[in-house]
């Protein structure tokens, strides 16, 4: 049998190169088992013209909120996935979120299989969210999650139904260490941002604006120094999700300087949002509910510069959207911080919507323009390849390359889109009412997508064309560390010191 598909006529982007144009990709059993030239057709293969654009591989959207008990107004697997395939993203990892009062994690991450399976355009996994990590789920529950693909975890510090103190965060991470998963870290200082609350509620600094204040970046850095520090200690790579702050960053950064294994995620809000867009719009007093999310939109235009910066000098891994989406016109969404006339940010829903928006936003400034601010391999890099790599995709997503399965992103040629895409919220496909990127304009959008050969996503010729039974849980295997290595010393501790109590 030839290739059922063949991809012809497009600039392929890998995570190290840009390929001649010439190269096609053949396509056997939804996977990629040829990069080549003038690759054989025969009757039965497809060819589709990438017609001059850029060939990139299928997001992998490490850090997304489907069907979780605490967003029922946002979108459930099918509404996301499909809002995912629009916007080139083929894999997804969602998360199952054990409750503060379970004493078990397997009925947890059963409930979310059944929210996911045949009800998704894309191929997903599952973090566990931890926030009873009882000695009891740690010892037995957690090898057999691993056995079965569910190979990370997220810890928060702050939230009280979610919030793990010190002792429990070295707890998890020295299991961590023993059991190879890997863990993502949600870090700002609650005590900081709790204090604040009062005090502004105290004086009706409530609206949605207040929710920015009350989360300063001495919050997040204070809590990144103090994860990085517990990693440290127990030696443990972890990756600190959805980083807004400079401050904080430059923790990572130093960190990673000595070659300690600790990665860092920022978010597409974070990169062109600022809390200016938590204040009233529109005559709705309001409307900034829109814009709440945690880490909070930063005060300064230097905020956002200062993520670009840690996106271009690597210090961060990886890019997601952080899609946590609640509607905001529905009374069990974000308005539910609006009673009568009264605005409480404290009871708004936290988080954006944005799976569908990632790609194409750091899409455009992508490459070798005035304007671009990291290059095509990068963004294959951030979006692609090092979440695939991070969280035990490797050799399966993230790359267009042989023996990958064949998740395929083809943008326009420049030269046909000349004028970009305006961001609507007519036109995304999630489930939520609105988006933070209204009105933005971007240069590019992926054309057509494809998730294991076949194509469900095509912009001109009807859409979405994929179906909720293509996409697939992906039984992950342990993580590989990105940046940095375990094994190194401890400033002030004796070589070894460590084997006395690991
Ligand atoms: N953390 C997230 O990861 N997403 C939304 C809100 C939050 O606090
Ligand atoms: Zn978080
Ligand atoms: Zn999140």
């Amino acid at each position: 049998m030839g290739f059922e598909l063949i991809v012809t006529n497009g600039t392929i982007v890998t995570a190290s190169e840009v390929l001649s144009p010439g190269i096609e990709i053949g396509v056997k059993n939804g996977k990629i088992s040829c990069l080549g030239m003038f690759l054989p057709r025969s009757d039965n293969t497809l060819v589709v013209d990438a017609r001059g654009g850029y060939i990139t591989p299928g997001g992998v959207d490490s850090h997304v909120h489907f069907a979780q008990d605490n967003s029922p107004t946002g979108d459930n697997f099918t509404t996301g996935s499909r809002s995912s395939i629009a916007g080139g993203t083929t894999t997804v990892i969602a998360f199952a979120s054990q409750k503060k009062t379970e004493t078990t994690v397997i009925r947890c991450v059963e409930e979310y299989h059944t929210r996911a399976k045949d009800q998704s355009y894309c191929d997903y996994g599952f973090h566990l969210i931890l926030s009873n990590p009882t000695p009891q789920i740690m010892a037995t529950e957690m090898p057999l999650l691993i056995e079965q693909g569910i190979t990370s975890v997220k810890l928060y510090m702050t939230y009280e139904p979610l919030k793990l103190g010190d002792a429990q965060l070295l707890d998890v991470l020295m299991s961590a260490r023993t059991l190879g998963f890997t863990t993502m870290v949600h870090a700002e200082n609650s005590d900081i941002i709790s204090l604040i609350s009062t005090r502004l509620e105290a004086s009706g600094h409530t609206a949605p604006y207040f929710h920015a204040i009350s989360r300063p970046q001495i919050a997040e850095n204070e809590a990144t120094y103090r994860i990085i520090s517990l990693a440290e200690l127990t030696d443990v790579p972890i990756l600190i999700v959805h980083m807004s702050s400079e401050i904080a960053m430059k923790h990572v950064r130093k960190a990673q300087t000595r070659m300690l294994p600790i990665h860092a995620e920022t978010c597409p809000q974070y990169l062109f949002l600022l809390s200016e867009r938590l204040k009233a719009t529109h005559g709705d007093a309001f409307e900034g509910a829109k814009c709440v999310c945690s880490p909070p939109l930063r005060h300064d235009p230097k905020d956002l510069e200062a993520m670009w910066t840690g996106i271009a000098n690597g210090t961060f891994t990886v890019v997601s959207s952080d899609h946590a989406p609640s509607t905001y016109g529905h009374s069990g969404g974000k308005k539910l911080g609006l009673k009568g006339d009264v605005m409480r940010y404290r009871d708004i829903p936290n988080g954006v919507p944005g799976v569908e928006t990632r790609l194409p936003l750091l899409f455009s400034y992508a490459g070798r323009e005035k304007d671009s601010r990291l290059s095509l391999q990068r963004f294959v890099q951030l979006t692609s390849s090092d979440p695939a790599k991070l969280y035990g995709l490797e050799g399966m997503k993230g790359s267009i390359a042989v023996g990958h399965d064949a998740d395929i992103v083809i943008w326009y040629n420049e030269k046909e889109l000349k004028d970009g895409v305006t961001i609507r919220q007519s036109e995304l496909h999630h489930g939520v009412d609105y988006t933070p990127f209204e009105g933005m304009r971007v240069k590019n959008w992926p054309r057509l997508t494809f998730l294991r050969g076949k194509k469900v996503w095509d912009r001109d010729n009807g859409g979405v064309v994929g179906d909720v039974l293509d996409g697939k849980f992906l039984k992950r295997g342990k993580g590989k560390i990105v940046v940095g290595r375990t094994g190194g010393e401890v400033k002030g501790m004796l070589a070894g010191e460590r084997n006395y109590w690991c």
